[in-house]
C-alpha cells in the first residue's frame, strides 16, 4: 500500500507488525518505520500513520552511487521550484552522470549541472525540455545540480544516475595525500 516503497511483513492481523523502506532516491516523509495493527477503542487500527515516501526537493549526496529524481517523482514536480543537490565523490574521484529519463517544459525549467560544489562553479550543462546527453562527467570529486522551474506548466521531471569512478591518471598517492 505504501508509494514508492518496499513493505517487509505480509500479515495484517492484529498485533503484527510491517515495516516500510523507502525506495532508492525517496525519503520518508511521514510514518515511522515499523507499524503494528493495533486495537484502539474497539477499532483495529495502525499503530501510526502510513509511511509515506516521496522524492525531495534537492539533497545531499555522498554515497558511492544513487538517485536523483526530480521532486513530486513518478508524478509532475511543482511549480516555482528550485531545489539544489550535491554529490560529493572521495577526493581524487569523478562523477558520473547518466540521465534515465528527461522530460521538463522547453524553455522554462531548466536543470543546470555545475563543475563543483555549488552554484560559483562553472556549468556544464543546462538541459530543458527533453534535450539530455546519455552521460556527464565531472571534473573533480563534486557536483551541483541545480533544478529551476518558472510559474507555470510542469512536466514529468527527471531521473538520473550517478556513480563515483575513478578519476582517468589518478592513483593511490593521490587520493592519500587529500
Ligand atoms: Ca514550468
Amino acid at each position: 500500500m505504501p508509494i514508492n516503497a518496499r513493505r517487509f511483513g505480509d500479515s495484517f492481523q492484529l498485533g503484527s507488525s510491517i515495516s516500510v523502506v523507502c525506495e532508492e532516491g525517496f525519503i520518508k516523509t511521514q510514518g515511522a518505520e515499523t507499524i503494528t495493527c493495533e486495537l484502539d477503542n474497539g477499532q483495529v487500527m495502525w499503530s501510526g500513520l502510513i509511511p509515506k515516501c516521496e522524492a525531495p526537493c534537492g539533497g545531499h549526496f555522498t554515497a558511492p552511487r544513487g538517485v536523483i529524481l526530480s521532486p513530486g517523482w513518478p508524478g509532475y514536480y511543482k511549480d516555482s521550484l528550485s531545489c539544489e543537490w550535491v554529490i560529493e565523490a572521495e577526493p581524487g574521484r569523478s562523477i558520473k552522470i547518466t540521465f534515465d529519463r528527461f522530460q521538463t517544459e522547453l524553455n522554462y525549467d531548466f536543470l543546470e549541472l555545475h563543475d563543483g560544489p555549488n552554484l560559483l562553479s562553472p556549468v556544464i550543462g543546462s538541459f530543458n525540455g527533453t534535450q539530455v546527453p546519455q552521460f556527464l562527467f565531472s571534473s573533480g570529486s563534486q557536483l551541483y545540480l541545480l533544478f529551476n522551474t518558472d510559474n507555470s506548466r510542469s512536466n514529468s521531471g527527471f531521473k538520473i544516475y550517478y556513480e563515483s569512478k575513478a578519476l582517468f591518471g589518478s592513483d593511490n598517492r593521490i587520493r592519500k595525500s587529500v
